[in-house]
């Protein structure tokens, strides 16, 4: 068997990397530090969910896993904008019902995902987090929930380990690295609206509820049972913060007075503040993604960035595809990471750039006449032309266009679409033949 390849954690990015190696016949090792899921129940118990994009379901796809997480994912159309004292309204987010995305529960996902790398021929062991590594020797040191230390062995070290990344910390010791953490100043929250008496969802199930509110919002997507994950996204100090709501009173007028067409559904609203604890969010910038041919970065553990384009786990399953491809070319270790990075990095970065520019379109632009108006010229433009106008979301939710090729395009449609309805608010008003002439000059055919 070839030499050994050791993944560190066995969370999304972790167990889909050691399908797809598996099932090349690589040699495949795993540790992950929580306990195994199928002994004890996914950790937290709560269900989370997330957004399933293109991107990441070709992922699944090339595991073999489509149908299986299909069978669990609730289709979201588009978003439903809840404005305060308006009813709400649904933007869809493509052309119909082949322009979707999906909302899917973690634990189960990564469960299907452990189960596949384990069936494809990964060894994984659970409750063994890595700890150390001692990069002379070739050896790390992994501790178990009993306080026991391990130490085994290694050829080469892919980590998967997520943000708080425990071999990026090792690999910065034997050679530093610079590394940027940028915190975002705003934190989130997890509640829920539980599933009717009958098993039903309480509002529209097949969206993601969006309640924009300027300065932070919640928004809701849906589960198999009928129920919603709730999220609250808000600053973490000032007028308007977490730091203000310590006290349940506070949290339940602050709902009243902002979110009270949630509020009935948010059945344990404050037994959820108050038990659940704010969640960091920011962005993570590394220079270098690995250690020569020894050690390698992936995910959230190379690139963590905001959630508000639902692209975290897109970009790190496409990561995992890209890796792979590289790994049926060559198995010369140094030049494949080094080749991985050259791919991977400016696609990371233009991911995490539009997912922070997302946070303040979703947020506020949303309830934004002139924000409308641009919205229905990209709809008419891309009607006219579909193979060269290709609405950005579109180009990252729908497409595996490179995320840097979808920023640089999605800047001249932006362009283009700002310049045609600059001081204009109705379609009929726009220079149509100016358009097309914009169009075919600037945007090459996707
Ligand atoms: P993780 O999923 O964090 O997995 C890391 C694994 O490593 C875990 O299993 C962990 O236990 C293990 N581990 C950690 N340390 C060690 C150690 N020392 N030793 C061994 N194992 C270790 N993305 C989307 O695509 N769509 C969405 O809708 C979406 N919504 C989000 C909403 C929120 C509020 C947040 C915070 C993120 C969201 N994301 C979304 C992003 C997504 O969660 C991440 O990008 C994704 O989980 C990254 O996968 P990963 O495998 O790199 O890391
Ligand atoms: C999606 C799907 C957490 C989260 C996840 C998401 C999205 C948003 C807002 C958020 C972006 C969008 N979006 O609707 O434009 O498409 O995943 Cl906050």
């Amino acid at each position: 068997m070839s030499a050994p390849i050791t993944i560190v954690g066995a969370g999304l990015a972790g167990a889909l990397l050691a399908t797809l190696l598996a099932r090349r016949g690589l040699n495949v090792a795993v540790i992950e530090r929580r306990a195994d899921p199928r002994r004890v129940g996914y950790q937290g118990g709560r269900s989370i969910n997330l957004a399933l994009a293109e991107r990441g379901l070709h992922g699944l796809r090339l595991a073999g896993l489509e149908a299986n997480v299909m069978a669990q994912a609730v289709m979201m159309r588009g978003r439903m904008i809840h404005e305060l004292g308006a009813d709400p309204y649904l933007q869809r987010y493509g052309r119909d019902d082949s322009e979707v995305i999906w909302s899917v529960g973690r634990g189960q996902l990564n469960l299907s995902l452990i189960e596949a790398a384990e069936a494809a021929g990964a060894q994984i062991t659970f409750d063994a987090a890595l700890v150390a590594v001692d990069w002379r020797q070739q050896r790390y040191r992994c501790q178990g929930s009993d306080g026991v230390i391990r130490e085994q062995e290694f050829h080469t070290l892919i980590g998967a380990d997520g943000a708080g990344s425990a071999l990026r910390a090792a690999m910065q010791i034997e050679r530093p690295n610079p590394e940027h953490f940028e915190p975002l100043g705003h934190g989130y929250k997890e509640l829920a609206i539980p599933a009717t008496a009958a098993g039903g969802f309480q509002i529209d199930g097949n969206a993601l509820h969006i309640w924009p509110r300027g300065g932070y919002m919640l928004i809701a997507l849906p589960n198999v049972d009928g129920s919603f994950t709730v999220t609250l996204f808000l600053p973490n100090s000032g007028a308007v913060s977490f730091e203000q709501l310590w006290h349940p009173m506070a949290v339940q007028a602050f709902f009243a007075q902002q979110f009270p067409d949630a509020l009935p559904s948010l059945a344990n609203l404050v037994a959820d503040f108050t038990g659940h604890p704010v969640g960091m969010l920011g962005t993570l910038r590394l220079q270098n993604w690995h250690l020569d041919g020894r050690a390698l970065l992936l995910g959230d553990a190379a690139h963590a960035l905001v959630p508000f384009h639902g692209q975290g786990m897109n970009c790190a399953f496409e990561d995992c595809v890209a890796l792979d491809a590289l790994f049926s070319e060559s198995t010369d270790l140094p030049a494949v990471y080094a080749e991985f990075q050259a791919r991977r990095q400016p696609n990371a970065e233009a991911i995490a750039d539009m997912a922070l520019e997302n946070y303040v379109e979703m947020r506020d632009a949303v309830a934004d006449a002139h924000f409308h108006f641009i919205k229905q010229l990209e709809r008419q433009l891309a009607e006219r032309h579909p193979g060269r106008f290709v609405p950005r979301y579109s180009m990252i939710s729908f497409r595996r266009v490179p995320y840097a090729e979808a920023q640089a395009r999605g800047a001249i449609q932006a362009n283009l679409m700002e310049q045609l309805g600059a001081g204009k608010q109705r379609l009929d008003q726009i220079d149509m033949t100016l358009a097309d002439r914009l169009i075919e000059d600037r945007l090459a055919p996707l």
